[in-house]
């Protein structure tokens, strides 16, 4: 996939630069990288199964973020950690499970937030589509579309505070449209603040294709050609290829790190389910109207796709992924078992600590 790649040490959209080849892991990452893969997905997995199975209990919509893997885990695994006085932060959207859970939040705090328990990251107020966690730099998801204006916000605080850290702003393209999506990247390029403006391009915003939503891709452009008009540095890659995300997003976070302004970097991937369930499987609805176009995907599915790397380079063994998938199976049970067992918030705490 071309890389529609914009300048590096200056700005404006007439400069073309190649990513670097290759990426420089240690086997820890990568095995790093494969387990988050996976805890998404069986997490993912995991909840369809407790909404359709268990009425009621979750009581809530939820966005899965089956197929956007590479997506969430090479843009965290390019952040640099920490808490959101050291680490960079990020905020997310309604599909809010994916990117936390590459950032790194506690399974079994995530899964008592969407069963509303007072052990959950948002103490069972926020529940699936607010998912934070500050410890990790989760500033928060949220469920208005195309806003964005949080991560810039925090990215103000960085600069009055002298730090380095880095801002990443998570939109889908059906955010992209969105007014305060675009006041966000016209503020954050006037000021060269460093943010990156993540534009998960799932091809779909619900139903609408992005080619009716977006009137430059159905004339054949990219999303990532919005860049161009607040010029800044505007790239596309392939968001089912965890090695392009990681080196575009590291590339976009060390440039920010380094004072030169924001980016927009736009990943092109799919959902593998609909755009949300309760406890209606209307999914089956949206796998049998495209069968074509989901095997096309499904053939680039994130996972297979990273596991075909390393053992065919023979980074990675099979017996270790197999073992790495065995653990988080482990992992993500124990995580529903403290989600069940936790208690209820205490209605006299629901005003409480609003903010923190
Ligand atoms: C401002 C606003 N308008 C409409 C909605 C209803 N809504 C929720 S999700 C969604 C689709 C968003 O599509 P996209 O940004 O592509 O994200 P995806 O669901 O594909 O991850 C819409 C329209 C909303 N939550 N907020
Ligand atoms: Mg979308």
């Amino acid at each position: 996939m071309d890389n529609n790649y914009k300048n590096d040490d200056e700005r404006g959209p007439s400069f073309d630069q190649s990513l670097p080849k290759s990426v420089n892991m240690s086997k820890e990452e990568l095995l790093e990288a494969y387990r988050r893969m996976v805890r998404i997905r069986r997490c993912e997995m995991k909840i369809r199964d407790i909404v359709s199975s268990e009425p009621g209990v979750l009581h809530q919509w939820v966005h899965s973020s089956e197929g956007e893997e590479a997506c969430c885990v090479g843009v965290a695994m390019a952040m640099r950690q920490g808490d959101i006085y050291s680490g960079d932060i990020l905020e997310g959207t309604h599909r809010s499970h994916g990117f936390p859970i590459a950032m790194g939040v506690d399974l079994g705090a995530l899964m008592a937030e969407l069963f509303g328990k007072a052990t959950g990251t948002n103490k069972g107020r926020g529940g699936t589509m607010h998912i934070a966690d500050i410890n990790i730099g989760m500033i928060g998801s949220n469920s208005i579309v195309g806003t964005g204006g949080k991560a810039v916000g925090a990215a103000m605080a960085f600069r009055v505070r002298g730090t380095d850290q880095v801002g990443i702003s998570v939109v889908g393209d059906g955010g992209v449209n969105k007014s305060a999506f675009l006041e966000s990247l016209n503020l954050a390029a006037i000021q060269d603040l460093p943010v990156i403006f993540v534009v998960v391009n799932n091809q779909y915003e619900v139903a609408r294709s992005v080619d009716q939503d977006n009137a430059n891709v159905r004339a054949g452009g990219q999303l990532s050609d919005r860049a161009a008009g607040f010029a800044i540095p505007g790239l596309t890659v392939d968001g089912n290829d965890f090695f392009a995300v990681y080196k575009a997003a590291k590339y976009c976070i060390s440039r920010a790190r380094a004072g030169k302004g924001p980016s927009l970097l736009e990943l092109l991937t799919y959902r593998h389910r609909s755009h949300c369930f309760t406890e209606m499987p209307h999914e089956v609805d949206w796998l049998l109207g495209r069968p074509d176009e989901l095997s096309y995907w499904l053939r680039r599915d994130p996972i297979t796709q990273f596991e075909l790397n390393v053992v065919q380079g023979e980074l990675i063994t099979q017996d270790e992924l197999d073992d790495i998938n065995k653990a988080i199976e482990a992992e993500i049970e124990e995580a529903v078992e403290h989600a069940r067992e936790s208690p209820y918030p205490d209605p006299d705490e629901v005003y409480r600590d609003i903010y923190a």
